[in-house]
This record gives C-alpha cells, sequence and structure tokens, in this order.
C-alpha cells in the first residue's frame, strides 16, 4: 500500500497544550520506519502549514480560538483532499479539531469518486458538539457534528463541498457524552457502541457488522482514533483521560479486523500529548496500534471468522 504522512500541528482545539509535538512524537515512536518495514511504501509529506486566521466572533463567548481553528480546517481539508488522491493518508495529530479537516476534505474526495464515505470514530467522546452547543469551548470536541453537517458552522467554519452522512458513521468507546450531544447523535442517526455495548456484546461482532455495511455499498473507510479510546492505564499521554477505556487486546483486535476488512482508506491519529506520556510509551501504543491495523500478525495469517470474510 501507499501511504501518505500528513503532519498537523494542531493545539489549539484542546483545553492544554502539548498536541502540537504529537506528530513529532510519532514520528520518534518509529511510524515511518514501522510502515516500511511492513512492505508499504511510505511518503512523508512534513507538516501541514497553518493559514492566518481572520477574525471571527461567535455568540458563544465560551468558544476558544474560533479564527485559528477554523484556519487549520481549510488548510488541512485542502491537504486530506490532495493526499487521498493516490495513497492512503495517514494524519498526525495534533488535537481532535483536525478531523474537522481531514473528514471534510475525504469526503470531498469520496463525492468526487461517486464511493460513499464511512467513518469509524474511537474515542470516549463523540465530538459531536455544534458551535452553539460546546459548554467547555474547547473545538476539538466539535468535528464530527461538523463534518456531518450538524447546523451552526455557516461562516464560522469552511462551507462543506461534501458532509458524510451521520448513518455511515459508527462511534465506539464512548463513555463521556454530554447531554445535547446525547440527543444530536441520536437525531442524526449516528451508530453509537458505547462502553457498555462493548462490555456486553466484546468488540468483534460490533465492529464486524459495520464492516459489513461498508463492504455491502463499496464505501471509503475513514478511522479517527483518539488516544482516549484507551483506557488512561495504557494510554496516560492524553489531556481528556476518561477511565474505562478500551484494553490493549480490545484495541489490536479492532485494529487487526480492519486491516483483514480492506476496507480502510485513511487514517487520524490525535490527541496524543507527549508532554503527559511516560517515557514515550503512548506514542509507541498508537505506532504499535497503527501496525497492527496496516498488517502486523502475531502469526503469519490473518485469524478469520467462522461466518465471513471479517
Ligand atoms: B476529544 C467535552 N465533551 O466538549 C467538551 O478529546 C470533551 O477530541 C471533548 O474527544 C473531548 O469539552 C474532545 C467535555
Ligand atoms: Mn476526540
Ligand atoms: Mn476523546
Ligand atoms: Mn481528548
Amino acid at each position: 500500500m501507499r501511504c501518505k504522512i500528513v503532519g498537523a500541528p494542531v493545539q489549539d482545539g484542546a483545553g492544554r497544550m502539548g498536541c502540537e509535538m504529537g506528530p513529532s512524537a510519532l514520528r520518534t515512536a518509529g511510524l515511518v520506519e514501522v510502515l516500511s518495514g511492513l512492505g508499504h511504501a511510505v511518503e512523508d509529506m512534513g507538516a501541514v502549514q497553518a493559514m492566518p486566521a481572520r477574525r471571527i466572533s461567535h455568540g458563544n463567548l465560551a468558544l476558544k480560538a474560533l479564527p485559528e481553528i477554523s484556519a487549520w480546517t481549510s488548510a488541512i481539508a485542502a491537504a486530506a483532499y490532495a493526499a487521498s488522491e493516490d495513497a492512503m493518508p495517514i494524519f498526525l495529530g495534533g488535537d481532535h479539531s483536525i478531523s474537522a479537516g481531514t473528514v471534510s476534505g475525504l469526503a470531498r474526495r469520496a463525492a468526487e469518486t461517486g464511493r460513499p464515505l464511512f467513518v469509524l470514530w474511537l474515542d470516549a467522546h463523540p465530538d459531536f458538539h455544534t458551535l452553539d452547543t460546546t459548554a467547555s469551548g474547547n473545538l476539538h470536541g466539535v468535528p464530527l457534528a461538523y463534518a456531518s453537517g450538524q447546523p451552526g458552522f455557516h461562516g464560522y467554519f469552511p462551507d462543506l463541498p461534501a458532509a458524510v452522512d451521520p448513518k455511515r458513521i459508527c462511534t465506539m468507546g464512548l463513555r463521556s457524552v454530554d447531554p445535547a450531544e446525547r440527543s444530536a447523535l441520536n437525531q442524526a442517526g449516528v451508530t453509537v457502541h458505547d462502553m457498555r455495548a462493548i462490555d456486553e456484546h466484546g468488540i468483534a461482532p460490533l465492529l464486524r457488522a459495520f464492516l459489513a455495511r461498508v463492504s455491502a455499498e463499496d464505501g471509503l473507510l475513514h478511522v479517527s482514533l483518539d488516544v482516549d479510546f484507551l483506557d488512561p492505564s495504557i494510554a496516560p499521554a492524553v489531556g481528556t483521560t476518561v477511565p474505562g477505556g478500551a484494553t490493549f487486546r480490545e484495541a489490536h483486535l479492532a485494529m487487526e479486523m480492519l486491516s483483514d476488512s480492506g476496507l480502510v482508506s485513511s487514517l487520524d491519529l490525535v490527541e496524543l500529548n507527549p508532554f503527559l506520556d511516560e517515557r514515550g510509551r503512548t506514542a509507541t501504543l498508537m505506532v504499535d496500534l497503527t501496525a497492527s491495523l496496516m498488517g502486523r500478525r502475531i502469526m503469519d495469517r490473518p485469524t478469520r471468522s467462522h461466518s465471513g470474510s471479517f
């Protein structure tokens, strides 16, 4: 597979500084070498350049860094659209506000190719606030709402050439959902597999069902992996830790199943805050998970399910 690594060193969307160092930490943990070692042709595109911010004011006075994140979103969307023409882009955040750009750029690409875009959102949070509903004002809490065309972004964020259909979004790992997000997710028809569902059913059948839908529609699949999807005991380097996250084995199994499916067309690695890490362990885990998603196996064959191809 041909991969393009795209750095998006954004931190203004998070409540604390440090995510700017994320791309550097992921490279230091050996991302490029690991992918090359798996036989992929890897091109490191360096970092997206921030565009100059214009003045924007909004009635929600809690909003932080709206001009900056709006400008980043334009630049990252353009980079995502370009990189997805002939390769699988892997975006290195940066806080999760970068996905306002990645997903919208990929949706534009998908619309041109005529294939539907699906999004798998692996996160403790749905990031489904609008500019009006966020109480913290941290814009890493809005990207999925923006990219799926929820109201209230017009005039503040770049206009969307194409939105992702909320019915083609699946979130997994949720365990911190604000009331406004809960009703918006239900109304929009997003598939939500919260931690309770993962506890009760196991991650495999839930993911298998979603992958079957992507495959049935010959879709493109974007995976957005927030560090806080993982349990903080194994992934401490994130500003928004929530107890009770995915285990090491659950996360690897999800990545291995995604790899077996052959459906993943792009990936975000977001919210890594290296300032909060312990001797690089979270960065290393993110790279290892990426390796599983990109074909690393314990044994030299994929493990097939009894019932189907995933
Ligand atoms: B992350 C919260 N919903 O709006 C808010 O880490 C958390 O990208 C957002 O998932 C977390 O501030 C954003 C309380
Ligand atoms: Mn997130
Ligand atoms: Mn999160
Ligand atoms: Mn976070």
